[in-house]
């Protein structure tokens, strides 16, 4: 019998956690606290958050686009290497391939880590307007705006040269302008007025690249990043003579932002308290917090080796606390005259919906030292 968790349904097609995933094999880095993830699709419930986000920015194409864009929001977040890095161009040597930045389900198997993953098949599918949202899987560190996995809107635009002829620009001055423009009528519509700037950037798929940030609980916060699509992607995907502008927005950080939802854990609930706020299924409501319940912060020195890296650390106490860790800050980092570096991590431990005792917490603090210093090979100090 397969356990519950292992059997997804994604796209009508039935996958088994042992289909992809062979036992111990050492080119899999996908926990089960993730794999039991997938399917989830968050993103598809009407009554959720990113539900009504994902449907407010189709009310956007559909009303200044009409009948243009199409929509995806059910492609397979399994995907091979190729399809996540090589087809949008990301370089052999970029960090974002690392075992420590990716989950791979094998060697040339990932969980998408963006909703890029689906252009250049859309591309060579001949879809000139397209929205695609999706589950997305990152290794990272852990605080109130990250989390391992996220979803992503990924929206193409496609020009042909009747479209900028008529115009003073060039292809790419053309789809940039009209890129903004896009997506500054987007934050209009689900903001009204808000504070945005735009800062230049780089990604591998796109030139120009900018990314927009807004003003939120009294700091810059990324939402989105976006730009003119390399010709060489389209080249690849048999497409020549258009030029096209993309964007790939993170549903969580505008609907904290939208929804006052303090926290990104939240998103993941499936306490009442917090479901049952969204039951409408439309924009306005504003989050009410049914209480914050107090934090506790327990500290973790040690001497740490060569291979060490701060995902590793994240990725064993989320293990170990699931959802009950808040942050993990690095708060003191030294090297001693023999060249040995100690670092001194503050785990904050607090529930979204309940208090924890102090036991509860010890507990958990003693199982992460244990497995920081059997699974990571560092000293504890
Ligand atoms: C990308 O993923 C690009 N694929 C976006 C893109 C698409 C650029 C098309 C150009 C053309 P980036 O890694 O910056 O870019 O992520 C995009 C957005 O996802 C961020 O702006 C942020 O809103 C969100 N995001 C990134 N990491 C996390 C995380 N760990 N938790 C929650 N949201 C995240
Ligand atoms: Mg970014």
């Amino acid at each position: 019998v397969v356990p519950l968790a292992a059997l997804l349904q994604i796209g009508g097609v039935q996958i088994a956690k042992d289909d992809v995933v062979k036992e111990n094999d050492p080119t899999n880095n996908v926990p089960d606290s993730i794999f039991a993830k997938l399917g989830m699709q968050l993103h598809r419930r009407e009554n959720h958050p990113l539900g009504i986000l994902k449907k407010t920015i189709y009310d956007y194409f559909d009303v200044n686009f009409p009948g243009k864009f199409e929509k995806f929001d059910d492609l397979c977040p399994i995907v091979t290497v190729k399809q996540n890095f090589d087809d949008v161009l990301v370089p052999p040597d970029h960090v974002s391939r690392s075992y420590n930045d990716t989950y791979y389900v094998n060697s040339d198997t990932v969980l998408r880590c963006h909703t890029s993953a689906h252009q250049a098949e859309l591309f060579r599918n001949g879809h000139t307007h397209f929205l695609v949202t999706g589950d997305v899987y990152r290794r990272d560190s852990i605080d109130g705006t990250h989390y391992p996995v996220f979803h992503q809107m990924e929206g193409v635009r496609v020009f042909s040269p009747e479209d900028w002829s008529g115009s003073d620009m060039d292809g790419t001055e053309y789809a940039a302008a009209d890129l903004k423009r896009s997506l500054e009528g987007l934050a209009k519509h689900l903001f009204g007025a808000v504070e945005m700037r735009w800062v230049d950037t780089y990604f591998p798929f796109t030139n120009p690249s900018y990314e927009l940030e807004i003003f939120f609980q009294g700091k810059w916060l990324e939402v989105l990043g976006c730009g003119v699509t390399e010709q060489a992607i389209l080249h690849a995907s048999g497409r020549t003579d258009i030029v096209a502008w993309a964007f790939g927005l993170g549903l969580e950080r505008l609907a904290m932002v939208l929804f006052d939802i303090p926290d990104i854990r939240l998103f993941w609930s499936s306490d009442e308290r917090f479901t049952s706020q969204f039951s409408e299924g439309k924009l306005g409501v504003k989050f009410k917090p049914f209480s914050k319940f107090p934090p506790c912060y327990k500290d973790m020195s040690f001497w740490i080796n060569d291979g060490f890296t701060e995902n590793n650390l994240c990725e064993i106490v989320r293990g170990i606390a699931g959802d009950l860790v808040e942050e993990v800050t690095l708060i003191d980092n030294f090297t001693n005259k023999k060249g040995m570096t100690s670092h001194c991590y503050r785990i904050t431990y607090r529930s979204m919906e309940r208090s924890l005792t102090d036991d509860e917490i010890n507990e958990l603090q003693e199982q992460v030292r244990e497995a920081v210093q059997n699974k990571l090979n560092v000293v504890l100090r």
